[in-house]
């Protein structure tokens, strides 16, 4: 198997918390201006040209959540990523749409403005609104962790390989509130888990590409 991907990049590190936390083997195809044979491969398999894309003999599979669900399908290990159970299952995928789609998502925006060159092109009105919508994401994702170890199911999950690069970015974006203390607790948790760890360590070099300036902490 092999992972095209960046290891700075926050989706990358969602498929790559579920392939360490299997213990997977897998050959990373580092996409960065230093291997531009890589980069042109994956730019001829998936013209979209968003990462992580796994490739495995004549499969390839797009978007970091569907990597994980073709590792629980196909390489399953002791973490099973998606339950077994329908409704279970159910939690799970709702829990990492909120993640992509309310925290990551917004994130996004507000980091690739601040990639804009020109001053012209900025959209501040935008920023605005993915700052309101994670101060909105972060007070209902602290009432779900009151209780809670990991986002679903009591049991770690494709869901918290989702929350995890989001929040770790979300809270150097749009600082996380102090009175959220229970995101604040789940995201330490998440940055403790070995898995994730390691792909903190394996992004560390790059900090000085973001854009916002990294803060010095984590
Ligand atoms: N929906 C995609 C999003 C992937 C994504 O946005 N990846 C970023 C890196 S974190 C990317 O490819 N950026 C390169 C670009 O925008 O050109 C997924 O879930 O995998």
């Amino acid at each position: 198997m092999q992972l095209f991907g960046h290891p700075f990049s926050s989706y990358t590190q969602k498929a790559l918390t579920a392939l360490y936390e299997n213990h997977t083997p897998f050959e990373f195809m580092m996409l960065s201006p230093e291997h531009p044979d890589i980069y042109a491969d994956f730019a001829q398999r998936w013209p979209i040209r968003r990462f992580p894309l796994l490739v495995e003999g004549e499969r390839q599979v797009m978007e970091a959540t569907c990597v994980i669900e073709y590792l629980d399908a196909h390489h399953p290990g002791a973490i099973r990523f998606i339950p077994q159970d329908a409704d279970a299952a159910i939690e799970v995928r709702m829990l990492d749409r909120f993640f992509d789609n309310y925290v990551h998502a917004q994130l996004q925006r507000i980091v690739d403005d601040a990639l804009r060159r020109n001053d012209a092109d900025r959209d501040p009105y935008g920023v605005d609104e993915a700052r309101a919508r994670l101060d909105t994401a972060y007070a209902w994702l602290d009432q779900r962790m009151a209780n809670r170890e990991w986002a679903a199911m009591d049991a770690f999950s494709l869901a918290d390989c989702a929350a995890a690069p989001a929040l770790f970015y979300a809270d150097w974006a749009h600082r996380i509130g102090d009175q959220f203390a229970n995101v604040h607790a789940y995201r330490q948790r998440l940055l403790a888990r070995p898995s994730f760890a390691r792909c903190v360590e394996g992004g560390r070099p790059y900090r000085p590409l973001f854009p916002l300036g990294a803060p010095d902490r984590d």
